[in-house]
């Protein structure tokens, strides 16, 4: 089984296994894991996706922030946002450069705590990550709670994990055009993944 695991991992970090592998589009190529329900097209980066249902494909960016990565926080962050319903369409590792995060925080430049807010988002690594589903910018931004962690309830990922507004352990994007701005900014097109939930009609009356 760790052979395997393996061995798929490997095929995957070569390019040899795709999730989004150009197909030629009849019908016997698409993958046994595609609800049978849905109707299928291929994008032009020969990925799979699935009709659009209303509002479903509502995407916004995540990001645990060095403090939880460094205590090591990510899976149970992961959990919450899958286990609540949402689809994971992009994630990855990084140390987010200058750039990126000057353009984030733009709107906090004149902010006496700005200098300070870009040593934290600089310290560690940050784990970046896209979440689609039915108003995720909202139930997302409820989900990880007040600014100030003082002010989060219990519940919430800022209530349960941090204390103060200084080490905060987590970004969500606070609206829909932010979350697209925001989306574009952390993620190239290719990084993001279009797949089809196998319980998605659990989720949504299709
Ligand atoms: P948000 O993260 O809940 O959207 P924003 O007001 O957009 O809150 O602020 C962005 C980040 O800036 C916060 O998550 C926090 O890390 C930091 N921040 C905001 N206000 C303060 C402050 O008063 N002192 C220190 N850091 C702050
Ligand atoms: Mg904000």
């Amino acid at each position: 089984m760790v052979l395997f695991q393996r061995s798929l991992i490997r095929s995957l970090v070569q390019g040899q296994l795709s999730l989004c592998a150009p197909l030629s589009g009849n019908e016997s190529s698409v993958p046994a894991w595609c609800s049978a329900r849905s109707r299928h097209r291929i994008d032009r980066h020969g990925c799979y996706t699935t009709s659009v249902i209303a509002g479903v494909s509502e995407r916004t960016l995540i990001a645990v922030k060095p403090d939880g990565v460094q205590r090591r926080l990510v899976g149970q962050i992961v959990q919450r946002f899958e286990q609540r319903g949402f689809k994971l369409v992009g994630m990855k590792l990084l140390q987010a450069r200058e750039d990126i995060l000057s353009q984030h925080y733009h709107d906090l430049h004149k902010k006496p705590f700005y200098p300070n807010l870009l040593r934290y988002m600089s310290s560690g690594p940050v784990v970046a990550m896209v979440w689609e589903g039915h108003n995720v910018v909202r139930t997302s931004r409820l989900m990880v709670g007040n600014t100030n962690p003082a002010e989060a309830y219990p519940g919430t990922i800022r209530g349960d994990y941090s204390v103060h507004i200084s080490r905060n352990v987590i970004h969500a994007s606070d609206s829909v055009e932010g979350a697209q701005r925001e989306i574009q900014l952390w993620f190239d097109r290719r990084e993001l993944v279009d797949w089809d939930c196998c319980d998605h009609s659990s989720s949504y009356q299709v």
